[in-house]
């Protein structure tokens, strides 16, 4: 195989801490740690495919309590850099419930959903109309969550998801 032992280490836990959105495909990575789909990947994906996507985050069902967003992310994934997540939420009102969009440090505070440290990225009335845009600039993991009743929608609805978007071959 000719990858060291540590390479082949840092790769392991890499994809077992961030399989998020690649399960049940098969990739691999270079030296460079870029990453290459191999077989199982539909032929002609990369031609027909180029530009960045809007992605609705939840597809039909948005951006709720109750619904499984890691599930989602695993059906719906891999992104790629430069895609753009949308997130359609109704602004409070009587009826509804409010929620919004943090993104949360690390790995630690995703699972424990943890806001302390966590970043704003969407007030409770910024989900409205077009939804909320978030575009994956950078690679890197990000773990998205719902803020509200201080981690109680991340954690008891499930209001969490993680990518690592991929560089998208041309
Ligand atoms: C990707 O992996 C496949 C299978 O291992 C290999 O045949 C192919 O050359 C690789 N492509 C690149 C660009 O590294
Ligand atoms: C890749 O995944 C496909 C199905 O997703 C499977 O049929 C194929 O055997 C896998 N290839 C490798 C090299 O694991
Ligand atoms: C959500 O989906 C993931 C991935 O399919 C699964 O591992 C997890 O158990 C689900 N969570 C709940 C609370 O059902
Ligand atoms: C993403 O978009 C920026 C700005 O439009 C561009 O500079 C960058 O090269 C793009 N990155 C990728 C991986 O396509
Ligand atoms: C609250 O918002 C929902 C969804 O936008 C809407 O269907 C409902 O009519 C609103 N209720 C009130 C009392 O404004
Ligand atoms: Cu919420």
């Amino acid at each position: 195989m000719g990858l060291g032992n540590a390479g082949a280490l840092a790769i392991l836990v890499a994809i077992s801490m961030f399989s998020i959105g690649m399960a049940n495909k098969n990739f691999s990575a270079d030296w460079n740690g870029n990453w290459n789909h191999t077989a199982g990947w539909p032929y002609g994906h990369w031609n027909a495919d180029q530009t960045s996507k809007r992605i609705i985050v939840g597809g039909s069902e948005n951006w709720h309590f109750g619904f499984n967003y890691t599930d989602w992310a695993i059906r719906n994934g891999p992104f790629y850099l430069n895609d753009t997540l949308v997130f359609k939420f109704d602004p409070p009102n009587d009826t509804t419930f409010p929620h919004s969009v943090y993104l949360l440090p690390n790995f630690w505070s995703f699972q424990n959903c943890d806001l302390r440290r966590a970043q704003k990225i969407a007030q409770v009335t910024q989900g409205g109309g077009e939804g909320f845009e978030f575009v994956l600039k950078r690679w890197q993991p990000y773990y998205f969550a719902c803020g509200e009743r201080n981690g109680f929608h991340c954690k008891n609805g499930m209001m969490k998801f993680s990518v690592w978007p991929f560089f998208r071959r041309y």
